[in-house]
């Protein structure tokens, strides 16, 4: 089969041919139909979490269960399921049993520390696939994988209310999706700051109140004359600085959601955040539960996930486009759009 592979020197990715070990027990064997590229994917392409050179990547994987370990009894062959950045807990930590699982100290994650599904098919530990509902198209519900039930989660951990408002720092691949929850599920006014108009465009098209190019206008003002600062802030962005303008983008008793991975260092004011009793607060994917509720509100077509599909041989490029930043929406890497297929099925 064909896999997006971490190249070797562990600053990029390219397609290899590679071949699965046996299922074993408790696990299924999912032919992969869809996975988008998530940023996360390029800060693990580039090593910015160490080198995982080899490593199939792809956390936002969607495919139909091909077979299954004969002690499995939560899927069976047909069935369309999720591979998650979450792909195995323990089962029995404190955070596995407490709701938190993804706080798991023991955890594995699909396209990091296991192989992923960017790949024509893909060994899961049954359990933990999280099956997709009826009416979700597959290639919008792959968006849903990691960044609908991320930011869904992520807005839930901003104390979503209806009428309160929320900003998203970031209106990329995740922060589209941040900004339908907010607005479509929550119903709250929302509050989209990019550096790219493009990006603004889509989020007012999806549901955002006011845009703000952060390069042509000072955010943390403009926030304050809409709506004397927003109660939540969702920062997906690639940036400190929208990190730091997040702090001063909540009112008195506001959340600060950090959602985004740069590798720097946030600037937090100390007295600020102590006299406005702001909270800053790490929020890190979701639990199978939430991913369960962020299919059904796409199921529902109350978020509808902005994607684009393209052939396994395009994913170099589509890495290159994320860095530099020219994405909308999602790219999905359409796992059986491979001139010369080798499992034969004449998809093109
Ligand atoms: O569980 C998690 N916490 C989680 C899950 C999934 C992804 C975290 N992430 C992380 C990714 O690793 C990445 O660091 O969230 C970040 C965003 O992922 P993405 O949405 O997939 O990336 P993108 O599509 O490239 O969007 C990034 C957006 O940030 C904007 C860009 O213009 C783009 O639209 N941006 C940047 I870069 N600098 C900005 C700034 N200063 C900015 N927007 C506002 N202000
Ligand atoms: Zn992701």
């Amino acid at each position: 089969m064909k896999a997006v592979v971490v190249n070797q020197q562990g600053n990029g990715v390219e397609v290899v041919e590679k071949t699965l070990r046996p299922i074993k027990n408790g696990e299924a064997l999912v032919e992969v139909e869809y996975c988008g590229v998530c940023h996360t994917d390029l800060h693990v392409a580039h090593s910015d979490f160490g080198n995982v050179a080899g490593t199939v990547l792809g956390h936002e994987g969607i495919g139909i269960v091909k077979e299954v370990a004969p002690d499995v009894t939560s899927l069976k062959i047909g069935d369309r399921v999720s591979i998650a950045w979450f792909f195995e807990g323990c089962g029995h930590c404190e955070y596995c049993n407490t709701g938190r699982e993804t706080l798991c100290r023991e955890v594995k994650n699909a396209g990091y520390s296991v192989d992923g599904g960017m790949a024509q098919e893909c060994i899961v530990t049954a359990d933990y696939a999280v099956k997709v509902p009826e009416g979700l198209d597959p290639a919008q519900a792959s968006s849903i994988t990691c960044a609908g039930v991320t930011t869904y989660k992520a807005v839930k951990v901003g104390d979503a209310a209806p009428g309160k408002w929320c900003v998203c720092y970031g209106a990329g691949g995740l922060g589209n999706l941040a900004v339908q929850y907010a607005r479509k599920v929550f119903n709250m006014h929302v509050i989209a700051v990019d550096i790219n108009d493009d990006k603004l465009a889509l989020a007012k098209e999806v549901g955002a109140e006011y845009t703000i190019n952060a390069l042509h206008e000072d955010p943390v003002k403009k926030i304050e004359e809409i709506c004397h600062g927003a109660h939540s802030a969702i920062v997906t962005a690639v940036s400190k600085k929208a990190f730091d303008q997040a702090v001063y983008s909540v009112r008195a008793g506001g959340k600060v959601v950090c959602v985004g991975l740069p590798s720097e260092m946030m600037e937090v004011p100390i007295v600020k955040t102590i006299l406005d009793g702001i909270e800053i607060i790490g929020s890190l994917v979701g639990t199978r539960k939430d991913l369960a509720e962020a299919f059904q509100f796409g199921a529902e077509g109350l978020v509808v996930p902005i994607v684009q599909k393209r052939p396994i041989k395009d994913a170099p490029a589509i890495f290159d486009e994320m860095e530099r930043g020219s994405i909308q929406g999602r790219m999905v890497i359409d796992m059986h759009d491979d001139e010369g297929c080798i499992c034969g099925c004449n998809h093109n």
